[in-house]
Order: structure tokens, then sequence, then C-alpha cells
């Protein structure tokens, strides 16, 4: 899989540098606490997006594999630390979002170290499957709503 990330953009000459630019690979996580709740995140004043509640995550990085970039994120993000073997994949979110296309792996996560802070400042809220529709989100967590209905509620 091909991918670079956003700042990388410009310096594109060739066409395969160009094709590869369009493709942003993201990793976000769906951490379900003990009473069956998800966490959603605010992207914070100033980050594209600004406002919506989005699973947390973020870009993965040149050689790190997604599992991996999730483990950092959510160190970054929320402060909290989570085994590789505590990783479920879910499902897969492929997407065009402006010029470029969105590649979303997202792992599901019941168990993690210490409690989610907005390390960055952003907002947590901890939500039943029923709420997630009262959140708005970006286009394309939105769809990840009935699945995770699914999920949860069986
Ligand atoms: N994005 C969408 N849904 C998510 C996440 C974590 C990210 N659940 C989109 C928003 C940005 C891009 O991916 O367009 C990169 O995310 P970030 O690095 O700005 O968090
Ligand atoms: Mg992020």
């Amino acid at each position: 899989l091909t991918y670079c990330r956003e700042r990388d953009t410009s310096m594109d000459t060739t066409r395969t540098d160009k094709a590869a630019s369009r493709i942003l690979l993201v990793v976000a996580g769906v951490l379900i606490d003990g009473e069956g709740r998800i966490l959603l995140a605010q992207r914070p004043p100033g980050k594209p997006l600004a406002g919506l509640w989005e699973f947390p995550g973020g870009k993965v990085e040149p050689h790190e594999a997604p599992e991996q970039a999730l483990i950092r994120e959510m160190h970054e993000e929320l402060g909290i630390d989570i085994a590789s073997g505590c990783l479920a994949p879910f499902t897969f979110v492929s997407e065009n979002i402006g010029s470029r296309h969105l590649l979303m792996p997202l792992y599901v996560c019941r168990r993690w170290r210490g409690q989610p802070v907005g390390k960055e400042g952003q907002a947590l809220a901890w939500v039943t499957a029923d709420q997630l529709d009262a959140y708005p989100m970006p286009a394309p967590d939105r769809p990840l709503i009935p699945l995770l209905k699914e999920l949860i509620l069986g």
C-alpha cells in the first residue's frame, strides 16, 4: 500500500507520486467501555472539520503499521496505553474526501491502561449506541453508526 503524509503533497513531481499523494491513510479506534459506551472526540478549533465528533485516531506515518499508529495516536491524543493484542479489526472506510481519497481501517478496543483525557484540548464524550446519531460527525465516520449499533446492541 502506497501512501504519504499530507505535507508531502507539494513535493510530488511524478505521476506515481501524485497518485500516492491523493491517498490519505488514517487509522481510528472504537473504544468501548464496560457499559458498552463508545468514545467520541471532538475535533478542536483550528483543525479541519473543527467541532465534529469522530472516532479518535490520526494519520499513519510512513513505515508504521496501522495498529502501531493507532497505539501511538491513542497515547498522544488520549494519554492511554493499549496493548497490541487488545485491538480487534472492525471495518475499513474507503471514501473520497475533496481531492483526496481516505483509507481508514478501524479497530475495536475494550481494554486499555489509563483514563482517556483530551490531551490536545479536545472534548471527549462516552455515548451509547442510541446516542451516536445526535453527534455531528465527519462524513466518513457517519456510515459506521449502524455497524456499531449492531456490534453493541447485537
Ligand atoms: N478523519 C476522519 N475520521 C476520523 C479521523 C481520525 C480522521 N475518525 C479525517 C479527518 C482528516 C484526516 O482524516 O481529513 C486526518 O485526520 P487528522 O490527522 O486531522 O486527525
Ligand atoms: Mg487525530
